[in-house]
Order: structure tokens, then sequence, then C-alpha cells
């Protein structure tokens, strides 16, 4: 017998802290506990307590084919087949870095990690090797994984639970950390004026998902990139949810902005734990073993992993991008009709199969934009939905995400169903 969700959580929290092996998936910002998922099928995920939704969460950004899509299942499950692990290279760990490089014209050479948090780590000792430098930038709300130097007004999980964001950091790990508000390109330039010849990198998510989504305003990406090219700075893009996303190509396709170093993950790996970062070789030769500049990983490049990353990126590029941009377009445009027409104020911003809902008035371009919309309704807009069927990220500082699984009806069923909170 199948035990149901709430008495799941209940025995998982005598074991894991919150009960969860992330802390946003605990459902704390929005009043809820979580849901235990027993399987997922196209746009679709079902609990154990066997009610079905539709899935705008997607693993977080991974699954953009949808859940258990047959090429992908299939690679997986042959890769498994023929051993889960040697510790040795295998011939999926060329063929994926071979499509990484085909793809994204910034990256020449590319190294395999397990999360996009190792993946960001290790961009960021690169660029300090590679320059010689100490301090780096990053923009408040944005969140480039759990390693100690960026657990500063970091965005996603830290942002929604309040954290303070460094408890257990010590100062020192995160006095080079420089903090700029995102489209804040003067405020980028005020930095560099009083730390430049210190900076070894900027580090930005060319799309911002985790302060909700917040896109760069004309200029902001170009301007980084002219900051960091005048003062001898990598630029890292981190694309751990931007990549193969916004575009086949990434965010440098997307706006044609070429990063010194790209930072990688979900998508890549098909929903198995893979990252990556990569660039150009001046800069990748020097990681060991080839360079100076240690990083290591048991699992890196895992068989099925890589298998699972193969197939999925060999299926997305027969997939057409444009077409769920225009549904996407079409849902979100709906959408603001529908809460105009309620006289409720929401801000929806959106990029190729990304959408984020603020309850505001005006626009949102900043984490502090974000952060003064009401989460309290948010959070009731999450638990109304969530009963009507609609598996949202229970947090207002993540990001709706859509699949090439997702259909005309799911769209439809979910405006009706935002038609009805409303009001
Ligand atoms: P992971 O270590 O979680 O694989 O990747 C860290 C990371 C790096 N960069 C960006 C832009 C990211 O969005 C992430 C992780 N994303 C969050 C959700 N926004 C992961 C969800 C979670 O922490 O459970």
């Amino acid at each position: 017998m199948t035990l149901a969700s709430t008495e799941l959580f209940r025995r998982a929290q005598e074991c894991i802290p919150g009960g969860v092996n992330s802390p946003v998936r605990a459902c704390l910002a929005v009043g809820a506990e979580p849901l235990f998922i027993d399987r997922a099928q196209g746009s679709r995920i079902y609990s154990v307590d066997g009610d079905g939704y539709v899935d705008f969460v997607l693993s977080w950004g991974p699954m953009l084919l949808g859940h258990a899509h047959p090429r992908v299942t299939a690679a997986l499950c042959d890769a498994a087949r023929r051993g889960a692990s040697f510790g040795a290279p295998c011939p999926d760990e060329l063929y994926l870095a071979r499509l990484l490089v085909d793809a994204l014209p910034a990256v020449e050479m590319v190294r395999m990690v397990n999360s996009g948090t190792e993946a960001a780590m290790s961009a960021l000792r690169l660029a300090r090797a590679c320059t010689g430098r100490p301090a780096f930038l990053k923009f408040t709300g944005c969140y480039h994984g759990h390693a100690d130097p960026f657990l500063a007004a970091a965005g996603s999980g830290v942002a929604a639970l309040s954290l303070p964001g460094t408890p257990g950091v010590p100062p020192g790990v995160v006095a080079d950390t420089l903090l700029c508000p995102y489209n804040d390109l003067d405020g980028a330039e005020r930095v560099f004026a009083a730390r430049g010849g210190d900076i070894a990198a900027v580090i930005v998510e060319p799309v911002a998902a985790n302060m909700g989504l917040v896109l760069p305003v004309p200029g902001f990406l170009e301007g980084l990139r002219e900051l960091c090219t005048r003062n001898g700075s990598l630029l890292i893009f981190d694309e751990v949810i931007t990549g193969f996303r916004v575009a086949y190509g990434g965010a440098q396709t997307r706006f044609g902005i070429q990063p010194d170093l790209t930072v990688l993950g979900k998508i890549i790996g098909g929903g198995l734990p893979v990252g990556a970062y990569g660039g150009k070789a001046e800069y990748m030769r020097r990681i060991a073993p080839s360079g100076d500049v240690y990083q290591a990983g048991t699992l890196s490049g895992n068989p099925p992993a890589v298998a699972a990353g193969r197939a999925t990126l060999e299926t997305l590029q027969c997939c057409d991008y444009a077409a769920l941009e225009l549904r996407v377009e079409q849902f979100c445009s709906g959408l603001e009709r529908i809460f105009a027409d309620k006289g409720l104020p929401v801000c929806i911003n959106r990029c190729a199969s990304m959408f984020a809902l603020f309850f505001t008035q005006g626009a949102v371009r900043d984490f502090a934009g974000a952060a003064a919309a009401d989460a309290e309704r948010w959070a009731r807009f999450y638990r109304f939905m969530r009963g009507r069927g609609f598996y949202l990220a229970p947090s207002a500082f993540e990001t709706a995400m859509v699949s090439f699984a997702h259909a005309a009806e799911d769209f439809a069923a979910f405006a009706e169903a935002a038609r009805d909170f409303a009001g």
C-alpha cells in the first residue's frame, strides 16, 4: 500500500532536514506541504495520492521535452544496462561535449560536472586563476548554486526563505563577493571604479530566473561584456536555466553576446545530474590535467547521465523553439487580459518557454521589484492553482517552465482556473 504524501512527509522529516533534499521543495513559502511524486509523463506529474497535475516546474527546468520522453528514457535505460559508472571515459561524454561545443558559440571546450553549483564554483575558480584576481561581481537576486562565495544576496530558495544567505560561511569567503542590482549597469561601473583591478569576473544569469523572471534591459548584457573586456575581467554567463531553453544555443545565441565562460546544467542532463562549464580553449586548458587548476568528480560524465543528456539535445535539435515561444507569449497575453478584466494588477515577465507572474503594479526589473510584489497573494494563487490541478513552483522567487509537451488544453485550463482565482 502506498503511503500518502502527508504521511511520507511526516516520516521524511524524521530523517531528512525539513523532509526534503532541497529547501524550496518544502513549500514553506506558500503555506503548503510538498507532494510526493510517483511518476510523470509529458506535461504531467502524478502524486502518490493518485492526483495528476499539469507541471510548470519541470524539475526546475531540465524537462524541456516533457517528462519520460521515449527517446531519452530509451537512451538512459540502455546505458544503465551497460553499467552505471566506470570512473573512466565513455563515448557519450565525448558526444555530449561535442553537442555543447557545436551549439554554444562561446564554448570551445567544456568540462562535465554533476550540478550547476559545481559548474559555477569551478568557473569562478578558473576565472580567478586566469586573472590572478580575487573578487567577482554578482547581482542581487541571482542564484548560482550554494557554493560559499555565491551565498550573498542570492535568489531562489535563499530569497524564498528570507535567509541571510551566509550563515556558516566565514565573512572572509564573501569579502570578495561584490554585489549590484540586476539591470544596473551604472552600479556595475561604480563597482569596477572602486575595485576594477581586483575583479576576476562578472557572473550573471543572462535572463534572471531566480527572483521570479526578470529580463535584461536593452544594453545591460552588452554593457557587462564591454565592462569586462575593458577591465580584463572574465564575463561568465550562468546558463544553467537559459542554456538550451531560451534558444538551442542559449542566451549567448539569443542575445548575440559571447561570454568568456559559460555555466550549464539542468536541460543538458535531461533530468539526470549533469552540470558543465566551458569557454574559450585558452581558459579551459588551465583545468587539470591539461593545466594547473584542479577540479574533479567521481561521477562527472556519468554514463547514464550523459546518455540522457545526449538524447535530450539531439531531440531538441529538431524542436520548433519559435512555435513554443509563440504559444507561451499568447498564453501570457491571455493571462494579462484576464487579470486586467478583473482589476487585479499583475506583471507577467516571459522569455521563450519561461514566465513569471508578479502580483504588483508596474514592471519588475530587479530583485527589489520582485520582493515588493504581493507574496501572500502569490501563496494563495499557488494553493488555489494546485487545488485545480496545476503544479507551480512553490515560491514567488522562481520561474514557471513550459515544455514542448504542454498542449493547448493545458494553457486553456490554466487560464480558466486563473480567471476563477481573480474572482
Ligand atoms: P544546481 O546545483 O541546483 O544543479 O544548480 C544551481 C543553479 C545554478 N545557476 C542557476 C541559474 C540556477 O537556477 C541553479 C539552480 N536552480 C534552482 C531553481 N531556481 C534549483 C532548485 C533547487 O535549489 O531545488
